[in-house]
């Protein structure tokens, strides 16, 4: 198995899923953008998004798919909840909430502050999107009310989608404002792990 990494990008949630899950993986870690900076890259992953992950002859480009793949096919179903419980549809809620809803306006706002060069940066749209992420985050806040993981009562790859996005905020957007009462909490005790530690290692 291989994936194709960039540290402290999307990618920390496949690696942080194959390091829970204690398997064997090739890393290759390339610098950011790949798809600038090791062009060949886009012979592999023609998006030269990152992550994507090789496994014979499975190909997968959305890091929160990786990590559900790794959990089914590779997993005990201890970083998974089963259909028959009554928190699966959030378990998936939270799968797909975690890019689409709040790592999407992260995104814009590191196009605009720091990617892009410096006539198309845009201090308005970083703070319109930066509203617009902190909006979106009140769900996570009051979900976390008297939690300590986001669904059945024990860690999840829910907790691993989710918590890239609060990594996301906290080490590279550095929004503050994101870390209310129960995410920091939250956050504190995800960052202990020693699979987190391993996925974001000497980045943080
Ligand atoms: N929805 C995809 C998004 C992948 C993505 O956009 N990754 C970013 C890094 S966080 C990337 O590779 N950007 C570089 C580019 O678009 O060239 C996922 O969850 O993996």
């Amino acid at each position: 198995m291989k994936l194709y990494h960039c540290a402290m990008t999307r990618s920390v949630r496949a690696l942080w899923a194959l390091e829970e899950l204690g398997l064997d993986y090739e890393l290759h870690t390339m610098p950011f953008p790949p798809r600038v900076l090791e062009k060949s890259y886009k012979e592999i992953n023609p998006l030269g998004t990152v992550p994507y992950l090789i496994d014979g002859e499975t190909e997968i480009s959305e890091s929160c798919a990786i990590c559900h793949y790794l959990a089914e096919k590779y997993g005990d179903g201890n970083l998974l909840v089963d259909k028959s419980h009554p928190e699966y549809g959030a378990f998936l809620n939270w799968l797909y909430y975690s890019d689409a809803t709040i790592t999407f306006p992260q995104a814009v706002m590191l196009r605009y502050s720091v990617l892009e060069p410096d006539e198309r940066k845009s201090a308005q749209v970083v703070e319109d999107y930066k509203g617009f992420f902190l909006g979106r985050l009140r769900k996570l806040e009051s979900a976390l009310e008297n939690r300590k993981y986001l669904c059945a009562e024990r860690f999840t790859i829910a907790d691993i989608c989710v918590g890239f996005s609060l990594i996301f905020a906290k080490n590279i957007l550095n929004i503050e404002e994101a870390f209310t009462p129960n995410i920091a909490r939250y956050y504190e005790h995800l960052s202990k792990r020693p699979a987190f530690i391993t996925a974001t290692k000497g980045k943080l």
